[in-house]
């Protein structure tokens, strides 16, 4: 028994550092079991791996870049003006979980636990979310969660949340109640953004699995109701006809290059050259106008390699995924990166929505430090960006450009002052991180609440709502729902016969 158990775990482990938690192979893997499943030839099966694999390796060299970018700047803030404070960042959140459970004198309900607990809560949670799919005639939930990478900070993060909220109970009892409240969290989060998704793309068959699922639902809502009861409609960005120079915006290109040099610029020219050298982001001999010119420009490079990565690997996963939902997943979509969504609508909207967003963290930040909170907290380029990207690019869709700019701006404050207060009141501050996207401080931080004040009762409130969201989804559109996924074309006209 042991031996087989041994070997079970051996399995897993290898799968989930080689593969799951690499989203490039992860995905290259889907493709070449739904080619199998749709009897490609093995010439198709074959070359549809390498677009998927390098496609995304394509988009992370993109999304890498945009991070290393803006290092500088982030650096340059928190040391320039002395701030010894908690980042919020995915990876900074994890690294803190990490430093807890190793920490001899950690709070009592973290210690004596191991981070190999994260990744068998990581595993149950993920076959939760799949067998919901499975039972989606019952659970109404459509979409799969594959980002890995993302799978395991929110893994590291829950463990941490329901720890604390459940001290007693021992250790196969708190893990069954984590892969639920997990597993049901990836299901029904990835389901409810199924819905914008397939209106932003026109129906290109998949979802967002990423941090800020609820918050692209609740906003792309918001920004319609806002753009339908106004009198004044805003038109999407790329409606809009720019007059005179103005024009050169509607390009992305250029609109990113001038928008990022104003901004960038502004910081940079702040910290200045001498501080930026003492930090050794440039040297003595490199001229600081140059400086800053390239690396604004970069912004606009690393923008556009992400799209190109997203273009290459989007249709054949899509495609493929056909397979799976056809022989497995009856009517599935695969719930993927946030920065796919980059690839549709209009790709000013990423740029407006990571401004409006930087404009909103900047100053609750600011608050924070008037305010004298206890907690500090430094920005990450992760939440700044790819959460407020995202967000800008739903709403301008529903909502056009008026919430493209007012809800990233809301929601760079709700990531400020939301992972401020639960990473102080649970203890992940004094390690230095938080998650810190905007599920994670808005949704995640109320069912801890929930849960640790009503307990049981908190964790059955938090699991209720979870399975009635998907329920209340369909209610509202019961001849569409299934359609949106199985069939978008059919799924619109019918929505345009009953207009
Ligand atoms: C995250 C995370 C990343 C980025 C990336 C965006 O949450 O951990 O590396 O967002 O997934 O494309």
């Amino acid at each position: 028994m042991e031996a087989i158990l041994n070997a079970f775990m051996f399995i897993w482990s290898f799968f989930a550092k080689n593969i799951l938690t690499q989203p490039a192979y992860f995905i290259g893997v889907i493709v070449v079991i739904g080619y199998i499943l749709l009897r490609k030839p093995w010439y198709d099966v074959l070359a549809g791996f390498l677009k998927a694999t390098v496609g995304y390796m394509i988009l992370v060299v993109g999304s890498g870049g945009l991070v290393g970018n803006f290092r500088p700047i982030l650096v340059g803030l928190k040391e320039r003006f002395h701030l010894s404070a908690m980042v919020i960042d995915p990876y900074f959140g994890q690294n803190a979980v990490q430093a807890g459970l190793e920490d001899p004198n950690a709070p009592a309900f973290i210690a004596g636990k191991t981070f190999s607990q994260v990744m068998l809560l990581l595993l149950f949670a993920f076959i939760l979310n799949i067998l919901l799919v499975a039972l989606k005639k019952y659970t109404k939930c459509r979409a799969i969660f594959t980002t890995g990478h993302v799978q395991l900070q929110q893994a590291a993060t829950a463990f941490w949340l329901i720890m604390f909220c459940f001290p007693v109970l021992n250790n196969t009892w708190v893990l069954i109640v984590m892969s639920i409240v997990l597993g049901v969290y990836w299901a029904v989060g990835t389901n409810v953004c199924v819905g914008a998704t397939q209106d932003l793309t026109d129906g290109a068959g998949f979802s967002v699995a990423h941090q800020q699922m609820f918050g692209i639902a609740i906003f792309s809502k918001l920004a319609e109701i806002m753009n339908s009861k106004s009198k004044k409609k805003s038109r999407r960005i790329e409606d809009l006809k720019l007059p005179g120079f103005l024009a050169i915006f509607n390009e992305n290109l250029v609109a990113t290059s001038i928008l990022m040099t104003i901004f960038f610029g502004a910081i940079l020219l702040v910290l200045g050259k001498d501080f930026l050298v003492s930090q050794e982001f440039l040297t003595q001999e490199q001229n600081f106008f140059f400086y800053i010119l390239t690396t604004s420009l970069n912004f606009a490079v690393y923008l556009s390699i992400l799209q190109l990565g997203v273009r290459t690997f989007v249709s054949e996963l899509t495609n493929s995924f056909q397979g799976i939902s056809d022989k497995l997943l009856h009517g599935a979509v695969p719930g993927v990166d946030c920065a796919v969504t980059y690839g549709f609508g209009s790709p000013n909207a990423v740029t407006i929505g990571f401004l409006f967003g930087a404009i909103g963290q900047f100053i609750a930040i600011g608050l924070l430090l008037v305010l004298k909170s206890p907690v500090v907290v430094v920005a990450g380029f992760v939440p700044l960006f790819f959460d407020n990207a995202t967000i800008g690019v739903y709403c301008n869709n529903k909502g056009g450009l008026r919430a493209a700019c007012l809800f990233p701006f809301i929601s760079g404050l709700c990531q400020v002052f939301g992972s401020a207060l639960i990473a102080g009141w649970v203890g992940m501050a004094a390690y230095g991180g938080y998650l810190g996207m905007w599920d994670w401080a808005v949704i995640w931080p109320t069912f801890t609440v929930l849960m640790k004040y009503l307990s049981y009762a908190g964790l059955v409130i938090v699991l209720a709502i979870l399975f009635l969201i998907p329920q209340l989804q369909y209610r509202k559109n019961k001849d569409t729902y299934f359609m949106e996924t199985e069939d978008y074309e059919k799924c619109k006209e019918i929505r345009a016969q009953k207009q």
